[in-house]
């Protein structure tokens, strides 16, 4: 890489993170943008200290904050398209109608969390994590919220599978889209919304979530309910849920037709959309660093995560060679099913400027890929990222 490149990566990150870095040590709340001014900006969302905030709807997580598996809801991600509700409970209920339900109905937040719930842990990632990259790696801008690696976080979800509700609502043998509603009122679609097959609604996994971390579900993260639709692109998992419409047919809206959708020459367009629809996420890995970082010099544990929504990751390499040799990390287990995987190394810093990649590979087989076609509104990069980092 040459030293103007470098230079780029380093000036793309921006005078805080530089000033914050400095491997193992936690980065104090108030070195990330000024606790004032991140405040000041986003006053409705909780505590923005910890994160990168962009504009009014982003809050992005800091991976360097992190070193176990769970995120605390204190670090983890917000991603809104409009703002985050309040929700009155009183006021609130679950509606299950559309034309391939026999028994519509309408449930209350005792009756949805007197049903039967489960626990599991997954990761859950915005479309656009690494969107930044598309710009700062392969020098082609994508529009949207310029996310580095901080759209996503790993946390236990408690919550009531679809499929139970969606049969207590009697579904219809040949029902084929779920669509999922949220009560934002000033998104631009009003009642945030999308459409999953029947298939990934009656999965399992598939969760009506109130519950994280042990906690009843935060409001930034959509109180009372939201959807859980593990490996799926976060948008899937509407917050503040209100309504589900189950039909016999394929159901359109914004999110499966302009926006989550590819756009671009590698992308033809499919059935109402205007490209390639978005529906699972890519397989990635990140280190937990600062973008860019300051390190001393000297040996360094580096950590970082990696996660597919295919399977377990089974093997993370790394290389500070532009990717010509690379050397196995060590996995930080057990690896939840449906979670991400912590990964360390040791590298040994000399005094300079470094860029050091991750790539992982799942169980299936998949893999990161050296190139990752552009789409117009940068989701799903996935290329192994060239991590600068600059040791004095
Ligand atoms: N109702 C509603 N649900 C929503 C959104 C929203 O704006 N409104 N944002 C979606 C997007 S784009 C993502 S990435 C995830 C983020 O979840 P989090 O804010 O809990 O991290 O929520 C999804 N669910
Ligand atoms: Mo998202």
């Amino acid at each position: 890489m040459s030293r103007r490149r470098f230079l780029w990566l380093l000036s793309a990150g921006g005078a805080a993170a530089v000033l914050a870095a400095c491997t193992g040590t936690r980065i104090p709340a108030d070195a990330s943008t000024s606790t004032a001014l991140a405040v000041a900006e986003a006053p409705w969302f909780k505590d923005p200290a910890p994160f990168i905030v962009h504009g009014t709807k982003g809050l992005e997580s800091r991976l360097e904050n992190l070193d176990g598996v769970i995120t605390p809801h204190r670090y983890f991600f917000v991603r809104n398209n409009s703002v985050s509700l309040d929700v009155d409970l009183d006021g609130w209920s679950l509606s299950i109608e559309g034309d391939a339900v026999a028994r519509p109905m309408a449930l209350s937040y005792d009756e949805v969390t007197a049903m039967k719930s489960r626990t599991l842990e997954a990761y859950l990632e915005c479309a656009g994590n690494h969107r930044a990259m598309f710009d700062l790696v392969n020098g082609q801008a994508a529009k949207g919220d310029q996310w580095k690696t901080g759209a996503v976080g790993n946390a236990d979800w408690t919550g009531v599978p679809l499929a139970d509700v969606l049969r207590a609502a009697g579904i219809d043998e040949d029902a084929v889209s779920v669509l999922l509603i949220g009560m934002d009122v000033d998104s631009p679609e009003a009642g945030f919304r999308r459409v999953i097959p029947v298939e990934a609604a009656m999965h399992p996994d598939t969760l009506l979530v109130h519950g994280m971390n042990g906690e009843p579900l935060p409001r930034d993260h959509g109180f009372p309910l939201r959807a859980l639709v593990p490996g799926w692109v976060g948008s899937t998992s509407i917050k503040w849920l209100s309504r589900i419409v189950i039909s016999s047919k394929q159901q359109w809206a914004r999110n499966n037709t302009t926006s989550y959708v590819l756009i671009g020459d590698d992308y033809p367009p499919e059935g109402e959309a205007v490209g390639q629809v978005v529906t699972t996420q890519s397989i990635k890995s990140a280190l937990a660093l600062p973008w860019p970082a300051e390190i001393d010099t000297g040996t360094h544990r580096i950590g970082g995560y990696a996660h597919s929504p295919a399977g377990r990751i089974a093997e993370v390499e790394w290389s500070d060679d532009g990717g010509g040799m690379w050397q196995r990390a060590e996995l930080i287990g057990p690896q939840a099913r449906l979670g991400w995987v912590r990964f360390e190394f040791d590298w040994e810093a000399p005094a300079g400027m470094h860029t050091v990649m991750t790539r992982a590979t799942d169980v299936t087989g998949n893999t990161q890929p050296d190139q990752v076609p552009f789409n117009e509104k940068g989701y799903l990069f996935n290329q192994p990222l060239p991590h600068p980092i600059r040791a004095t």
